[in-house]
């Protein structure tokens, strides 16, 4: 991790205090008061509440919806922002004269609402010029246009004070393994963001790049399939400083990972730039439920975990409303993600508050695993020469130990059940 500025999250400064209960501070939101407000920073894509529902096998189930109306709703809702990609917003091949009305429009529905606008991202997935990727397509010319494509919205992202750009590989992959060489796509990849970080430079940009990793859909195989992969890519990069995740819950459960162990590494890397929260029922296809839905447990941990680390970025929510909703429906689901948020928050803050299980916290050891392995200083010598270390320890006993784990999960069933 050389090219990064220590993360202010590495092990070093991960001491215990970190984890004592009394940085839990209790939720102001008691179970009655699950009312959103624009300081619990929630936004929403303009392509979530937007979607028409058309899926593979269907064709769309609801009319199109204004962008103003969408900001309007949301505002109202109690969000504090909306996020798009360029076509969400202007309709794809529109003239200039039409692109500068559409943005007057939403910048007027934003004037008028205070809704923010943290994140945009740029669509290089719908259009058949895309069918091979973007940044890593075979075609030189389609990688020349989608560069353009991406700091004309960067420029309008940043114009309407976005601080994140989202880069989510929509079509960067394949079917069949002689049709990409990985890493010469990767090279491209490479490429791309590095020359999209010395355009935000070069222009004096306040602005940070979120890879959002996912394994499949709509290519067999996307490239960057994980969080894990998404870091290791990103220490390569010229820009590393400025590029980070966008992590979305459905996409690594997708690929059977535990979505709050991958948040977790990402926040101990300094890399959670954004957050893109939805719900899963396992491993198939991206499914986008409202957040809360599908994985129940992982979303608690992954609120208790957002909470208490000090994650201060926008709650967004990518999801999409069920196309068995009508407009009503769209509204509910989207109320539904911020209260299924803000009710695990309660729920979390609750649980670390619990006398019961701080005591379990301790019977399972977590602060032992905050103490560093070894003594300030020691060296391998002192190790070696520490007989109770190895030839005096009894590992008998300390085979023998539980670890009280299961106390420990049950409470957090307990609160989470509301028993
Ligand atoms: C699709 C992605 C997409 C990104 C933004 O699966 O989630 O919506 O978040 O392009
Ligand atoms: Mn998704
Ligand atoms: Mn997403």
């Amino acid at each position: 991790m050389s090219n990064h500025t220590p993360s202010n999250h590495t092990p070093s400064n991960h001491t215990p205090s970190n984890h004592t209960p009394s940085n839990h501070t209790p939720s102001n939101h008691t179970p009655a008061d699950l009312t959103p407000t624009p300081d619990d920073r929630f936004t929403f894509g303009l392509w979530t509440v937007g979607w028409q529902g058309r899926d593979p096998f269907g064709d769309a189930t609801r009319p199109a919806l204004d962008p103003v109306e969408s900001v309007h709703r949301l505002a109202g809702l109690g969000a504090y922002g909306v996020t798009f990609h360029d076509d969400d917003l202007i309709p794809f091949g529109s003239s200039d004269t039409d692109r500068d009305h559409c943005v007057k429009r939403f910048r007027q529905a934003l004037d008028a609402t205070g809704m923010r606008v943290p994140m945009a991202t740029t669509n290089l997935f719908t259009h058949p010029v895309f069918k091979d990727g973007a940044f890593t397509a075979n075609d030189r010319d389609v990688r020349r246009y989608a560069l353009r494509k991406t700091i004309r919205n960067i420029d309008l992202a940043v114009e309407l004070g976005a601080g994140t750009y989202v880069a989510w590989g929509g079509r960067e992959g394949a079917e069949s393994g002689a049709a990409k060489d990985v890493r010469d796509a990767l090279s491209r990849l490479k490429e791309a963001f590095d020359f999209l970080g010395d355009y935000v430079v070069t222009q004096g940009y306040d602005i940070r790049f979120a890879i959002e990793p996912k394994p499949n859909e709509p290519r067999g195989d996307i490239l960057l399939p994980t969080i894990g992969h998404a870091l290791a890519f990103i220490d390569s990069l010229e820009h590393a400083d400025r590029v980070g995740l966008n992590p979305e819950v459905g996409h690594e459960q997708m690929a059977g990972l535990n979505f709050p162990h991958g948040i977790a590494q990402a926040l101990w890397h300094g890399k959670l730039f954004h957050i893109d929260l939805n719900g899963q029922s396992g491993i198939k296809f991206d499914q986008d439920l409202r957040f809360g839905a599908g994985d129940l447990r992982q979303a608690f941990w992954l609120v208790d975990l957002l909470e208490s680390a000090g994650y201060t970025g926008p709650r967004h929510f990518d999801f999409k409303p069920a196309r068995t909703e009508d407009a009503d429906g769209v509204w509910a689901a989207a109320a539904g993600n911020m209260r299924n948020y803000l009710a695990l928050k309660a729920k979390a803050a609750a649980f670390r508050a619990d006398p019961a299980v701080q005591a379990a916290l301790r019977a399972s050891r977590l602060h032992e695993l905050a103490r560093p392995t070894l003594g300030p200083g020691e060296t391998p010598a002192d190790l070696i020469a520490d007989r109770s270390a190895f030839e005096d320890f009894d590992v008998d006993a300390a085979g023998a130990r539980g670890m009280a784990f299961e106390q420990l999960d049950q409470l957090a069933m307990d609160h989470l059940l509301g028993i």
